[in-house]
């Protein structure tokens, strides 16, 4: 539809049509990188849901494959749901993944390979043995999907996965499976965790991550003194995904977070904006774990079946414990993303007084990777600011919502009037006891004129140490916006649907709202993006 088109994104993963959800099974393989994902392919809304695939050297040009899997038997017949790849070091592979039943059951099968030597792996068998798993007796029907990745446990020659659940007290947990051939599972003893009244528990994921080094860790890696793992749950009732770092007890099959107020379902998330159902993977030929997840539209589907297709994946972002903060993961965009980088521009030292709204000369904002630098005037610090003890990103009037000491940062997908804007923002606010802690926003509310569209403001504190500036880098894509500040401690993704900030008509803005302190844009870079040209296989990946 010519209406909508510029809605489409350039250096996104969507399909050529229609509607998608989950990464599934994302893993590289014989020098591809390959994702599948939650599709029907016949509506822009969710249904017939079945597993498209795509293929990509570099994780940011993708080739579209022919459809994976299909719901054609009846333990998948409702729909090939949500699964995870595994790749044993003989060089198998085991897709386990949730098949709705003809009665809807939610039941696990495994997938493989039709012919392990094509490194497209276009072909996909169904297991004879399926269902592989079907639920416990105490938990419903409906309540139990979307395996792990396996991991290897020496010590039992066997392999163990997390699914996720929720019992009759609404209780959110993971369960923990046995398996040495993947046909037969032992369901073990006891939970892997389960959180009180967190709901469902979706695409539960499980992983290493290594103190004191900046390398990913393979999904087998085992506890170790360097070892941390992580938990994730998406939400079902809360559409967001939660994590915890802590520690994994091999011989209990149980993990325990380090925090217990943080917790899985109560603590960090991953992205405070439209981020769900999202996926790691270990990349062995860079050595870092990778976080796929999928950001919904925002617009109506009434829209969606205009314009035909709905939904994109974030940027592939590499995750990382934070050695410094030890609290919490960093992800930032793989480094590939930087390859699209063309065209620079680059600001320094822009004072922001009190107020003020400062456009920058950029041509085309649309399309553009954005790394910016604040500095913040403390001398108004000395003066008795007031202690500002409720803000949250969400409640406190957003970007129009004037403290002492923010809001502050940029506005993108703005139009010369500002008409359209959506805001990146930090918010210091003194606490009651002098101190001061930050925030990261994003305000959607202005984002568009049009109607019809799910606008709200984003955001959650993030850890700046002592000496740090205010930092963050944006992604802006046509109608997405991903944010990270801090190098990655906090991360906000947008959906917005402008209608005059498109094109040549989009520009950037740095504003200041604060009323007590004045800023510093102490360095800006604004690259223009190369668009990454998804396309169908039968132009042919050679
Ligand atoms: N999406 C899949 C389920 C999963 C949900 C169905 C999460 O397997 O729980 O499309 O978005």
């Amino acid at each position: 539809n010519v209406m909508l088109v510029w809605q489409r994104t350039a250096f996104h993963f969507q399909p050529q049509e229609n509607w998608m959800n989950d990464p599934n099974g994302p893993m590289y393989y014989k020098g591809w990188y390959h994702l599948f994902y939650q599709y029907n392919p016949e509506s822009a809304l969710w249904g017939n849901i079945t597993w498209g695939h795509a293929v990509s050297r570099d994780l940011v040009h993708w080739f579209y494959l022919p459809l994976a899997m299909v719901p054609d038997q009846w333990y998948d017949a409702n729909g090939v749901w949500t699964g995870s790849a595994t790749l044993m070091p003989d060089g198998r592979i085991a897709m386990v993944y949730t098949g709705s039943t003809t009665q809807s059951v939610q039941v696990q099968n495994l997938a493989f390979p039709a012919d392990p030597d094509d490194p497209l792996l276009i072909r996909w068998n169904k297991s004879e043995s399926n269902p592989v798993i079907f639920p416990p007796p105490w938990v419903g029907p409906t309540d139990f999907r979307d395996p792990t990745t396996a991991w290897y446990v020496p010590t039992e020659s066997a392999w163990r996965l997390a699914i996720g659940a929720k019992d009759s007290e609404h209780n959110g947990i993971a369960l923990l499976y046995q398996t040495k051939d993947f046909i037969t599972y032992e369901l073990l003893p006891g939970f892997l965790h389960a959180v009180n009244g967190t709901g469902m528990w979706e695409c539960v994921d499980f992983y290493p991550v290594s103190t004191g080094s900046a390398l990913g860790l393979d999904t087998s890696t085992g506890p170790g003194p360097r070892v941390k793992y992580v938990l994730k749950a998406s939400l079902d009732e809360k559409k967001q995904d939660y994590y915890a770092i802590g520690t994994y007890d091999g011989e209990e099959g149980t993990w325990t977070p380090d925090e217990p107020e943080m917790d899985v379902g109560i603590g960090l998330r991953y992205d405070y904006g439209k981020f769900y159902a999202s996926k790691t993977f270990y990349d062995p030929v860079k050595e870092r774990r990778v976080l796929w997840g999928w950001t919904a539209e925002t617009d109506s589907e009434w829209a969606d079946l205009l314009k035909g297709w709905a939904s994109l994946q974030t940027i592939p972002r590499t995750v990382l414990y934070d050695d410094e903060t030890k609290s919490n993961l960093i992800q930032w965009p793989v480094d590939e993303v930087e390859s699209l980088r063309s065209s620079k521009q680059e600001f320094s030292n822009i004072k922001l007084s009190t107020g003020s709204v400062v456009p920058l000369d950029v041509t085309q904002a649309t399309q553009v990777d954005i790394e910016a630098e604040f500095e913040i005037d403390l001398s108004a610090l000395e003066q008795s600011v007031e202690a500002d003890v409720g803000y949250n990103c969400s409640t406190s009037g957003g970007a129009a919502g004037r403290g002492a000491l923010g809001p502050f940062g940029l506005l993108v997908l703005a139009d010369q009037d500002l008409k359209e804007q959506t805001a990146v923002y930090f918010y210091l606010r003194r606490g009651t006891d002098g101190g001061l802690s930050t925030f990261f926003c994003q305000d959607e509310m202005r984002s568009s004129l049009a109607n019809d569209i799910v606008k709200r403001v984003y955001g959650s504190s993030v850890p700046v140490l002592d000496g740090e500036s205010l930092t963050v880098r944006i992604l802006v894509d046509h109608s997405v916006i991903e944010s990270f500040a801090q190098g990655g401690r906090a991360c906000v993704t947008s959906r917005v649907y402008p209608t005059r900030a498109v094109y040549g008509g989009a520009r950037a803005f740095l504003f200041n709202n604060a009323t007590d302190a004045s800023m510093t844009a102490k360095s800006l870079k604004i690259w223009q993006m190369d668009s990454a040209f998804l396309h169908p296989y039968s132009i042919g990946p050679d």
